[in-house]
């Protein structure tokens, strides 16, 4: 998968669209993959977004909704063809169509040119994917046909349904908007935001006075230059190293890794599915022999759990624009993330901001966030350029750990295929926090306070103690003025 980075510098001119920062009408070019918006000026490179030179034209050519408004006379074939489901919102059809099964959106698909449209909707046939085939699947380039070769393995699909017909006149925003997702470059100004503190050989005595205890993230270069996982993973060495009988976690299935990477070379959607694995060290010992804990980050608390900890340590993988939207990581823990390949831009927001486009329910279990990473850069990245509490961003690179310090809100966007380990933990600074954080887990929260009293009896209320201190302190000078040099409009650490 071509770096995005790379592409991004070089600042092609071509496949580019304006979007019309004003009235939000786009007028789509046929056959070009071309966008430009009426009255706005196609030399705005700065304003405008660049669609990935790999990107087809809508398979099925579906054009946004402002489109009609300058093709006069002409009629949006999604309502004729919908019949009385027109009143629909395009969701509601789709999900109305996602109780279906195959056969039936096969057969609902030549009802009408709305219908075939609507029915070819990949996310549709991906949800089929990837409820009914959870042992895994052999990717071949499209939902819909990777779900007829697994159901129907002796019906012909190169020659029929990889022919996509385009429909003329089918005005839709959702649908284009999907389309474009998944089809857009990340745009240099989401990139160059570079505004973390890095360290290279820092003590951990430094370490934790001035990130951890003070609930600050870092990006920490050359701490795993010895790890023999930076060395060696790539892809051939971890295919031969887990073979063909080991499956990897990704999203609701499991992969074995060569048909993860055959997937992951030819998707092109807006939330590629991410290898996400808890259990990689026990599936294969060698992973977890080939990287150790940097030295920042060795005392755990959690260890006093044993065997009954929650999952704490994950592989990572996947390609060019896969990634996590934001969320704060769980049961008030801080974490790690090493990148061994590729790199990651990352957004984070401190405990007390909500992200804009963020609506965690009242008791933080649940996050509300925008359908995908790329989305929320599209539609609210610039929302936080004029605010005072802007964001910390970085760009972490193969070789770099950057630490996450609890109740971070964090969203993370992969520029290039990646491969990553990230581990959750409890330090001594963040117990306190942690035997709070997890009250609404009843059974956790017990078990890890009457464990941690059996470990080091008295630490917690010396721990609560210290907090409350912190908390007098904090209340006298407010964490964004100690933080926020008005000056440069950067930020400024001063510890
Ligand atoms: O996608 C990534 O590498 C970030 C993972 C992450 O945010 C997490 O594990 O909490």
């Amino acid at each position: 998968m071509m770096n995005l980075l790379s592409r991004i510098k070089k600042r092609r001119t071509k496949n580019k669209f304006i979007r019309n920062r004003n009235k939000n009408i786009l007028k789509h070019k046929n056959n070009q993959n071309r966008i430009s918006l009426i009255e706005e000026e196609e030399e705005d490179i700065e304003e405008g977004f660049s669609i990935k030179s790999s990107a087809p034209s809508h398979t099925h050519g579906v054009q946004p909704l402002g489109n009609l408004y300058f093709n006069p006379g002409s009629i949006n074939s999604r309502d004729t063809g919908l019949g009385n489901l027109h009143t629909l919102t395009d969701e509601l059809v789709l999900d109305i169509l996602g109780f279906l099964d195959g056969s039936s959106l096969g057969v609902l698909a030549s009802v009408s040119k709305s219908f075939y449209v609507f029915t070819n909707h990949e996310p549709i046939w991906r949800n089929l994917v990837l409820e009914n085939l959870i042992d895994g699947f052999q990717y071949n380039g499209l939902w819909k046909t990777t779900f007829v070769s697994a159901y129907y393995p002796s019906f012909d699909i190169s020659s029929s349904d990889r022919r996509s017909f385009k429909v003329r006149d089918f005005y839709s925003d959702y649908l284009f908007q999907s389309w474009l997702c998944a089809n857009l470059e990340m745009k240099h100004e989401w990139l160059e935001r570079d505004n973390i503190v890095r360290k290279r050989g820092i003590s951990v005595e430094e370490f934790v006075r001035s990130f951890e205890e003070v609930n600050k993230p870092v990006l920490l270069e050359g701490c795993i230059d010895n790890w023999d996982a930076l060395r060696n993973w790539d892809r051939d060495y971890l295919v031969k190293l887990c073979g063909d009988d080991v499956k990897f976690s990704v999203g609701p299935v499991e992969m074995k890794l060569r048909d993860y990477f055959r997937y992951s070379d030819q998707v092109r959607e807006e939330r590629p599915l991410y290898l996400f694995d808890p259990k990689f060290a026990e599936k294969v010992p060698k992973l977890g022999l080939e990287y150790e804990v940097p030295v920042y980050f060795r005392e755990d608390l959690f260890d006093v759990l044993g065997n009954e900890r929650p999952d704490y340590r994950w592989i990572i993988m996947g390609p060019a624009g896969s990634g996590s939207s934001f969320h704060v990581d769980p049961n008030s823990t801080s974490a790690w993330n090493a990148v061994i390949k590729g790199s990651k831009k990352w957004v984070l927001f401190p405990p007390d901001v909500i992200p804009p486009g963020v609506h965690p329910s009242p008791d933080g279990a649940d996050v509300a966030s925008p359908v995908s990473i790329i989305e929320w850069f599209m539609n609210f990245y610039g929302a936080t350029k004029n605010w005072k509490k802007r964001p910390i961003e970085c760009i972490c690179k193969a070789g770099e750990v950057i630490f996450v310090p609890n109740g971070w809100w964090h969203l993370v966007i992969n520029l290039e295929e990646s491969i990553a380990i990230t581990q959750n933990y409890v330090s001594r600074p963040n117990a306190s926090t942690l035997v709070s954080g997890t009250e609404d887990r009843v059974n956790l929260h017990d078990k890890f306070k009457n464990a941690i009293e059996a470990s080091f009896p008295g630490a917690i209320d010396e721990l609560t103690q210290k907090e409350e201190e912190k908390k007098i302190q904090q209340r006298k000078l407010s964490f964004w003025d100690s933080v926020v040099d008005s000056n440069v409009g950067a930020f400024k650490f001063s510890f």
